[in-house]
């Protein structure tokens, strides 16, 4: 971190990375911004596209179409790159060709003196976070999934529609693979301090069979965005904003990200879906919540699966 400036990186100007760096400076997060991608031209054209915005930016952002010399002074490198879900295909499916991927590019990064925080958006994220750790050799505070961000935010907004609040003041968390074995914490699900599984209870216009089906809406949002457009990435973008400004501004603020557990919630040596204390050194703690019986065996199914994906990938 010698720059005194922030710089981020991002690497895999896709749908992702590129809805990502416009977030980014419409928000005016960053000092500098630096795009990589494969495809040179894509992200020449993007750094020029983004730079013609910048009279229209809220503040300075130095942004240009890079190389991997630049991560040197970086605080963040966010990686995007790699494959997304095609029509059908679930995110574990893109596993053995990301892998791949994500072992050049680490190795790019670091050979350059990199010292700042991963942030790896990449599916199956979960298993790439831990890739990404394996390969770079940082702490495992310095390298952060996106996790379950978007299922969470997902979540408290279908919540927010159905309680008619404020989505921002609505508190629930998805937790585990960011995946089809996530699960909702319904135990520590409330609106301004009210459990949600009480007002349900004293409220006939609410149902827990409704709960269930906007779970289940939110864990297959992804699908039914894919149908429909081919790819999902403003959510995720705005989600990486949100940790990226967590990151630089040291806000210790508690997000749902892909951190490594080491104990925590009966798990150890996996990166999964957790909330946890996000500031400017990466993941400060992670929260554990006490878990009921239900939840804890969703949660210890998840990390099965993603235990079983890492097994035969990295062994
Ligand atoms: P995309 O639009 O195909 O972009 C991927 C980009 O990566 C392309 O521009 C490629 O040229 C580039 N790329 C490929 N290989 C390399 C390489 N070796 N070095 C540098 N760049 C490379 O995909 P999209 O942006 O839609 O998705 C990117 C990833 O994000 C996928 O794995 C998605 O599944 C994942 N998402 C993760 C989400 C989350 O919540 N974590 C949400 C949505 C998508």
């Amino acid at each position: 971190m010698a720059n005194s400036v922030n710089r981020v990186v991002v690497v895999g100007t896709g749908f992702v990375g590129s809805s990502y760096a416009f977030a980014l400076l419409n928000q005016g997060v960053t000092e500098e911004l630096v795009l990589i991608d494969v495809n040179k031209e894509k992200s020449e054209g993007d750094a020029m596209d983004l730079n013609h915005g910048l009279p229209f930016a809220p503040a300075p952002t130095k942004i240009w179409f890079g190389d991997y010399r630049d991560c040197k002074d970086a605080d963040i490198v966010v990686l995007t790159a790699g494959a997304n879900q095609k029509p059908g295909e679930t995110r574990l499916d893109l596993v053995d060709k990301n892998v791949k991927i994500f072992k050049s590019i680490v190795n790019e990064v670091m050979a350059s003196g990199f010292n700042g925080i991963f942030l790896v958006a990449t599916n199956p994220v979960d298993i790439l976070t831990y890739a990404t750790w394996k390969f770079s050799g940082l702490p495992k505070e310095r390298v952060i999934g996106s996790g379950t961000i978007l299922d969470t935010a997902r979540f408290r907004y279908v919540l927010g529609e159905y309680f008619q609040v404020d989505t921002r003041n609505v508190h629930a968390y998805i937790i585990g693979e960011h995946g089809d074995t996530e699960l909702p914490v319904w135990s520590h699900a409330d609106i301004g301090g009210r459990p949600i599984l009480e007002i349900v209870h004293e409220n006939e216009d609410y149902s827990h069979d409704d709960l269930e089906r906007l779970f289940v809406n939110v864990r297959d949002a992804a699908y039914h965005i894919i149908q429909r457009k081919g790819a999902t990435y403003y959510g995720i973008a705005m989600g990486l904003v949100r940790l990226t400004k967590a990151i630089l501004q040291n806000e210790n603020s508690i997000l749902t990200v892909s951190a490594y557990l080491n104990g925590q919630y009966g798990q150890n040596d996996i990166y999964i879906g957790v909330p946890a204390i996000v500031n400017r050194n990466g993941v400060r703690e992670v929260i554990e919540l006490k878990l009921n019986d239900e939840e804890k065996e969703k949660f210890a199914h998840s990390a099965k699966v993603l235990k079983e994906v890492m097994r035969r990938t990295f062994h």
